[in-house]
Protein backbone atom coordinates (compact mmCIF):
# COMPACT_ATOMS: atom_id res chain seq x y z
CA UNK A 1 0.00 0.00 0.00
CA UNK A 2 1.59 3.35 -1.48
CA UNK A 3 0.51 6.71 -0.28
CA UNK A 4 -0.66 8.87 -3.47
CA UNK A 5 -0.65 12.29 -4.08
CA UNK A 6 -3.94 14.42 -3.54
CA UNK A 7 -4.67 17.00 -5.84
CA UNK A 8 -5.36 20.58 -4.13
CA UNK A 9 -7.96 23.37 -5.14
CA UNK A 10 -8.22 24.66 -7.69
CA UNK A 11 -6.90 22.12 -9.96
CA UNK A 12 -9.71 21.71 -12.80
CA UNK A 13 -9.26 17.79 -12.11
CA UNK A 14 -11.08 17.93 -9.02
CA UNK A 15 -14.02 18.94 -11.02
CA UNK A 16 -14.07 15.52 -13.08
CA UNK A 17 -17.17 13.44 -12.87
CA UNK A 18 -16.23 10.11 -11.26
CA UNK A 19 -17.23 6.64 -13.62
CA UNK A 20 -18.50 4.08 -12.43
CA UNK A 21 -16.58 1.04 -11.29
CA UNK A 22 -17.86 -1.80 -13.35
CA UNK A 23 -16.40 -4.96 -11.78
CA UNK A 24 -14.19 -4.84 -8.86
CA UNK A 25 -11.44 -6.44 -9.56
CA UNK A 26 -7.51 -7.14 -8.21
CA UNK A 27 -6.32 -3.58 -9.63
CA UNK A 28 -9.87 -1.85 -7.71
CA UNK A 29 -8.55 -3.17 -4.26
CA UNK A 30 -4.85 -2.09 -4.93
CA UNK A 31 -6.11 1.33 -5.21
CA UNK A 32 -8.14 0.87 -2.28
CA UNK A 33 -5.40 -0.48 -0.41
CA UNK A 34 -3.53 2.98 -1.59
CA UNK A 35 -6.41 5.25 -0.86
CA UNK A 36 -6.63 3.83 2.95
CA UNK A 37 -2.53 4.52 2.81
CA UNK A 38 -3.23 8.04 1.33
CA UNK A 39 -6.08 8.61 3.94
CA UNK A 40 -4.04 7.45 7.67
CA UNK A 41 -1.17 9.15 6.63
CA UNK A 42 -2.16 12.86 5.52
CA UNK A 43 -4.26 12.03 7.92
CA UNK A 44 -7.83 12.45 6.89
CA UNK A 45 -11.11 10.73 8.24
CA UNK A 46 -12.02 10.14 4.00
CA UNK A 47 -10.60 10.61 0.87
CA UNK A 48 -12.58 10.14 -2.75
CA UNK A 49 -10.60 8.64 -6.12
CA UNK A 50 -11.13 11.93 -7.42
CA UNK A 51 -8.41 13.42 -5.06
CA UNK A 52 -6.07 10.92 -6.41
CA UNK A 53 -6.80 11.98 -9.71
CA UNK A 54 -8.41 8.13 -10.70
CA UNK A 55 -12.16 9.33 -11.50
CA UNK A 56 -13.62 6.22 -10.83
CA UNK A 57 -16.60 6.23 -8.01
CA UNK A 58 -14.65 4.91 -4.91
CA UNK A 59 -14.78 6.59 -0.91
CA UNK A 60 -13.17 5.15 1.71
CA UNK A 61 -13.59 6.74 5.45
CA UNK A 62 -12.71 5.93 8.87
CA UNK A 63 -14.28 8.15 11.31
CA UNK A 64 -13.16 6.15 14.41
CA UNK A 65 -11.22 8.09 16.82
CA UNK A 66 -8.40 4.97 17.40
CA UNK A 67 -7.89 5.04 13.25
CA UNK A 68 -9.24 1.03 12.55
CA UNK A 69 -12.90 1.36 11.75
CA UNK A 70 -11.89 1.48 7.90
CA UNK A 71 -14.51 1.40 5.35
CA UNK A 72 -14.44 0.95 1.17
CA UNK A 73 -17.89 2.51 -0.84
CA UNK A 74 -17.48 1.35 -4.25
CA UNK A 75 -20.75 2.85 -6.66
CA UNK A 76 -21.80 4.48 -3.63
CA UNK A 77 -25.54 5.92 -3.69
CA UNK A 78 -27.16 7.94 -1.14
CA UNK A 79 -30.63 8.58 -0.33
CA UNK A 80 -31.52 11.36 1.97
CA UNK A 81 -33.85 10.43 4.72
CA UNK A 82 -34.11 14.11 6.67
CA UNK A 83 -33.00 16.22 9.13
CA UNK A 84 -30.18 18.90 8.98
CA UNK A 85 -27.23 19.65 10.26
CA UNK A 86 -24.47 22.32 10.17
CA UNK A 87 -20.69 21.59 10.60
CA UNK A 88 -17.47 22.55 10.11
CA UNK A 89 -15.64 20.90 7.02
CA UNK A 90 -12.39 20.97 6.17
CA UNK A 91 -11.11 18.77 3.01
CA UNK A 92 -7.62 17.38 2.17
CA UNK A 93 -7.72 19.22 -1.29
CA UNK A 94 -8.22 22.65 0.20
CA UNK A 95 -5.52 22.37 3.23
CA UNK A 96 -5.74 24.96 6.09
CA UNK A 97 -9.56 25.94 5.34
CA UNK A 98 -12.27 25.14 7.62
CA UNK A 99 -15.97 26.68 6.80
CA UNK A 100 -19.50 25.48 8.07
CA UNK A 101 -21.49 23.47 5.99
CA UNK A 102 -25.38 22.57 6.21
CA UNK A 103 -26.21 18.58 4.79
CA UNK A 104 -28.59 16.37 5.47
CA UNK A 105 -27.96 14.80 8.50
CA UNK A 106 -29.64 11.16 8.15
CA UNK A 107 -28.66 8.89 4.94
CA UNK A 108 -28.90 5.57 3.63
CA UNK A 109 -25.95 4.50 1.71
CA UNK A 110 -26.11 1.37 -0.97
CA UNK A 111 -22.52 0.49 -2.23
CA UNK A 112 -20.19 -2.44 -3.15
CA UNK A 113 -17.60 -3.49 -0.84
CA UNK A 114 -13.95 -3.87 -2.02
CA UNK A 115 -15.01 -7.97 -2.37
CA UNK A 116 -17.74 -6.57 -4.89
CA UNK A 117 -20.55 -6.98 -2.16
CA UNK A 118 -23.27 -5.20 -1.67
CA UNK A 119 -23.97 -3.76 1.12
CA UNK A 120 -26.05 -1.03 2.61
CA UNK A 121 -25.97 1.21 5.95
CA UNK A 122 -27.81 4.17 7.26
CA UNK A 123 -25.78 7.34 8.80
CA UNK A 124 -26.30 10.17 10.97
CA UNK A 125 -23.98 12.88 12.30
CA UNK A 126 -19.97 12.95 11.40
CA UNK A 127 -19.91 9.76 9.33
CA UNK A 128 -23.12 11.33 7.54
CA UNK A 129 -21.45 14.20 6.77
CA UNK A 130 -18.37 12.24 5.56
CA UNK A 131 -20.09 10.21 2.82
CA UNK A 132 -21.99 13.38 1.44
CA UNK A 133 -18.42 15.18 1.10
CA UNK A 134 -16.71 12.10 -0.10
CA UNK A 135 -19.74 11.76 -3.13
CA UNK A 136 -19.68 15.16 -3.64
CA UNK A 137 -16.17 14.93 -4.76
CA UNK A 138 -17.17 11.68 -7.31
CA UNK A 139 -19.60 14.48 -9.14
CA UNK A 140 -16.94 17.07 -9.17
CA UNK A 141 -18.09 19.04 -6.35
CA UNK A 142 -16.03 21.08 -3.24
CA UNK A 143 -17.43 22.00 -0.10
CA UNK A 144 -16.09 25.48 -1.28
CA UNK A 145 -19.00 24.72 -3.47
CA UNK A 146 -21.49 25.66 -0.35
CA UNK A 147 -20.22 29.10 0.32
CA UNK A 148 -20.31 32.23 -1.01
CA UNK A 149 -18.45 33.15 -4.33
CA UNK A 150 -16.70 36.08 -2.25
CA UNK A 151 -15.74 33.41 0.02
CA UNK A 152 -14.93 30.85 -2.24
CA UNK A 153 -12.59 32.98 -4.27
CA UNK A 154 -10.68 34.25 -1.48
CA UNK A 155 -9.69 30.61 -0.86
CA UNK A 156 -9.43 30.06 -4.33
CA UNK A 157 -6.58 32.71 -4.66
CA UNK A 158 -4.73 32.39 -0.91
CA UNK A 159 -4.44 28.21 -2.69
CA UNK A 160 -3.41 29.60 -5.66
CA UNK A 161 -0.35 31.85 -4.85
CA UNK A 162 0.51 29.07 -2.59
CA UNK A 163 0.64 26.73 -5.02
CA UNK A 164 2.80 29.20 -7.63
CA UNK A 165 5.10 29.93 -4.64
CA UNK A 166 5.62 26.55 -4.03
CA UNK A 167 6.60 25.65 -7.72
CA UNK A 168 9.40 28.72 -7.58
CA UNK A 169 10.66 27.42 -4.60
CA UNK A 170 11.08 23.80 -5.71
O1 LIG B 1 -10.26 14.81 6.72
C1 LIG B 1 -11.33 15.34 6.45
N1 LIG B 1 -12.06 15.92 7.44
C2 LIG B 1 -13.36 16.34 7.29
C3 LIG B 1 -13.89 17.13 8.30
C4 LIG B 1 -15.20 17.59 8.21
C5 LIG B 1 -15.97 17.24 7.12
C6 LIG B 1 -15.44 16.46 6.10
C7 LIG B 1 -14.15 16.02 6.19
S1 LIG B 1 -13.50 15.02 4.92
C8 LIG B 1 -11.80 15.41 5.05
C9 LIG B 1 -10.98 14.52 4.12
C10 LIG B 1 -11.33 14.86 2.70
O2 LIG B 1 -11.02 15.89 2.16
N2 LIG B 1 -12.06 14.01 2.06
O3 LIG B 1 -12.47 14.27 0.82
NI1 LIG C 1 -12.49 16.42 0.64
Amino acid sequence: MAPLQILRYPDPRLRTRAQPVGEVTEEIRELVGDMFATMYAAPGVGLSASQVDVHKRIIVVDVSKERNDPHAFINPEIEIIGGTQLLEEGCLSIPGFYETVSRADRIHVRALDEHGEPFSLEAEGFLSVCIQHECDHLEGKLFVDYLSNLKRGRIRKKLAKQQREERVRR
